[in-house]
């Protein structure tokens, strides 16, 4: 059976670490971090998610503003309050929760974003900083920044040189900037996607199996390599009519049949999804050290 890698214990430890830093750096030089969380609308799992990077702002010692915009928002509404939140310098990480209203163009608004407030990392800026390797300057994508940090503690190493990686999915927020971590970190990385040819063959090559898709338990046991360490990303609201709330929350991988193969398994919930609002605490929380010219905290 695999080990279960436990999103809620890493989630911790990197919030305790964002908590230190956070105290060091108000009793140094007397600055809080500050982040702007908007929501533009009222679909419920953002506002679930939104409320959760709220709270958590808040147990690390943040200043921590959510702006919560009507759905009939205008494009230029909110680009105008990005400006003001770039101005701001009580505010060091700006994130708009995606997907925004139809009529509202997410690239324009992502490029508003100071790219030294941007701790989603989506300007070009920063995904140009990932590519070209430059880490150490980078706001990675809250998401792979997390699984990398569970790949990390799991295999105990930050250099995956001789392994294969297979990231299933290749969004600009999740696969692409997954796979360029995994680059980075030395392994061998191969991007499969909907039009990926005999998919269950190229999962079975990989020691690290990111699965990154949208579709419910789409990865099955027998996609993946005996002891491979897989990352489920997937987070998907499927009927189940004999719960209150009527849905389950379900991952991209079939997690009965992947555990009995992998070596070690991602939970969903419990996950990776955890680790994406830790790692947006400590993209923060490492905007403030930069903003006050302090070299910031490792995660
Ligand atoms: P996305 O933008 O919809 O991208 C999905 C990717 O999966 C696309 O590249 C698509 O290929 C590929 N794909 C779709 N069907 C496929 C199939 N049958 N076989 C192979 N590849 C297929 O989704 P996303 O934003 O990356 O999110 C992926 C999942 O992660 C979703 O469940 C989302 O809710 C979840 N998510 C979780 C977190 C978290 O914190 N845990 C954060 C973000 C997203 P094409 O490019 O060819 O269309
Ligand atoms: N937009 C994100 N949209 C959606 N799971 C998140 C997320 C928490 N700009 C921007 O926060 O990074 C983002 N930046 N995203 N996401 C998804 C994505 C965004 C996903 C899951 C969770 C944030 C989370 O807390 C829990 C878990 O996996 O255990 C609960 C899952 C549940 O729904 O019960």
């Amino acid at each position: 059976m695999a080990e279960r890698i436990d999103g809620k214990v890493i989630a911790a430890e990197v919030l305790e670490t964002v908590k230190a830093a956070t105290e060091k750096l108000v009793s140094e030089t007397g600055v809080q971090p500050g982040i702007a969380v908007v929501i533009v609308g009222e679909d419920p799992a953002s506002e679930f998610y939104v409320r959760s990077k709220g709270k958590r702002a808040e147990e690390c010692g943040f200043k921590s503003v959510t702006h919560r915009l009507p759905a009939e928002t205008s494009e230029d509404e909110l680009l105008k309050l990005i400006g003001e939140l770039n101005a701001d310098d009580t505010i060091h990480g700006i994130l708009v929760q995606l997907p925004v209203p139809d009529h509202i163009d997410d690239g324009k608004v992502i490029q508003a974003i100071s790219p030294d407030k941007d701790v989603d990392g989506f300007s070009f800026v920063n995904v140009g900083r990932l590519v070209t390797g430059q880490l150490g300057s980078a706001f990675v994508p809250c998401t792979p920044a997390g699984a990398m940090v569970m790949i990390r503690r799991t295999l105990g190493t930050g250099d995956l040189s001789g392994l294969t990686a297979v990231v299933v999915g290749r969004s600009n927020i999740v696969g692409k900037p997954m796979a360029n971590l995994l680059l980075a970190a030395n392994a061998t990385v191969t991007i499969a996607h909907s039009r990926t040819r005999d998919l269950p063959a190229v999962c079975r090559e990989a020691d690290i199996l990111v699965a990154a898709v949208g579709r419910p338990e789409m990865v099955k046991g027998d996609w993946v390599k005996p002891g491979a360490c897989v990352i489920d990303v997937g987070i998907n609201r499927v009927p189940a009519p004999e719960l209150e709330k009527k849905y389950r929350v379900v991952g991209d991988v079939d997690y009965d049949g992947a555990e009995k193969v992998a070596g070690s398994i991602t939970p969903v919930p419990g996950g990776v999804g955890l680790m994406t609002v830790a790692m947006l605490m400590a993209s923060t929380v490492t905007s403030a050290y930069r903003s006050a010219g302090l070299e910031p905290p490792g995660f």
